[in-house]
């Protein structure tokens, strides 16, 4: 199977598994990863951990050989699919960390970025070469690169289609941290940050700062005071409080 599906104790780990192609994303593959993200969604993950098999690439983009010699309405449909699986990713109910271990180009970048988080192993090199081949990206790219690294940035990197290292995705902002050793193992050590707290919450927090990049400040900040107070209403608003005035450490139930 191109794209597997498997559980690492709390966690869902989604893996491109395609190295001969260096995990470049075929029409089917986004299906599936599509349908691995209902899935994860169905299941008790406490996120969703995506990487790419091999040593060399967590993914090459779209499948450059397939986008050939289809005619404008199957464009469409490839770039609505690629947009409508992504966002899947993007508003699934838990987080989700792409470890970009290797290359992560055109594609196979859109889809780190649709995710929560994206760690890079130090051999991993990004970017959005698309205007190499006389494209744009169409899965994302023009609309989520900007909003992590900025208008200017992401212009640079989609009309030069330059190669980004680690360090300075890093820098940037692209990637949260730079990881070592096994890409799994470090994905499930950076979401075991967060994954202890109340899902549910952790679920208003990720809601919350991605509307912050859409609506304006007013519009923003009724978002937050009314989701700050939906939070209020848990039992683990209750439990944490509490536990703070014990002076214990507080037991959330996802509630
Ligand atoms: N697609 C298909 N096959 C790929 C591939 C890709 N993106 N990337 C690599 N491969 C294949 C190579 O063809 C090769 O296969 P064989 O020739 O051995 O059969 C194998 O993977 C190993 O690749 P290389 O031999 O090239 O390996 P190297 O280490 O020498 O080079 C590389 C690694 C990552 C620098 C190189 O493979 C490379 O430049 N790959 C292409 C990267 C790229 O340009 N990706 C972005 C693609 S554009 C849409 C609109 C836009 C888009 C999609 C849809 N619609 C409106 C529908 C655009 C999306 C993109 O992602």
């Amino acid at each position: 199977m191109a794209v597997e599906l498997g559980t690492r104790d709390e966690f869902a780990v989604l893996t491109l598994n395609r190295p001969e192609a260096l995990n470049a994303l075929s029409f089917k593959i986004i299906e599936d990863i599509g349908r691995a993200i209902d899935e994860v969604a169905k299941s008790k993950a406490r996120a969703l951990i995506i990487t790419g098999a091999g040593t060399k690439a967590f993914c090459a983009g779209a499948d450059i050989k397939e986008l050939r010699n289809r005619d404008l309405s199957a464009q469409k449909r490839g770039a609505e699919l690629g947009q409508a699986v992504f966002s899947k990713l993007d508003t699934l109910s838990v987080a989700s960390v792409a470890v970009i271990n290797g290359y992560a180009f055109g594609g196979g970048l859109e889809l780190a970025l649709a995710s929560t988080f994206r760690l890079a192993t130090k051999n991993a090199k990004v970017g959005l070469p698309e205007i190499k081949l006389g494209l744009i990206p169409g899965y994302g790219g023009t609309q989520r690169l900007p909003r992590v690294v900025g208008e200017a940035r992401a212009l640079e990197m989609i009309m030069t289609g330059r190669t980004v290292t680690a360090e300075e995705a890093e820098r940037i902002g692209l990637v949260n941290r730079i990881v070592d050793g096994d890409p799994v193992e470090a994905g499930m050590a950076f979401a075991r940050e967060f994954t202890g707290f109340s899902l549910p919450v952790l679920g208003f927090a990720r809601s919350a700062v991605k509307r912050a990049l859409d609506v304006p400040v007013p519009e923003g900040l009724k978002i937050e005071a009314d989701l700050s107070t939906l939070a209020f209403q848990t039992k683990d608003a209750a439990e944490g409080t509490a536990a703070f005035e014990e002076k214990r450490r507080a037991s959330f139930v996802d509630g």
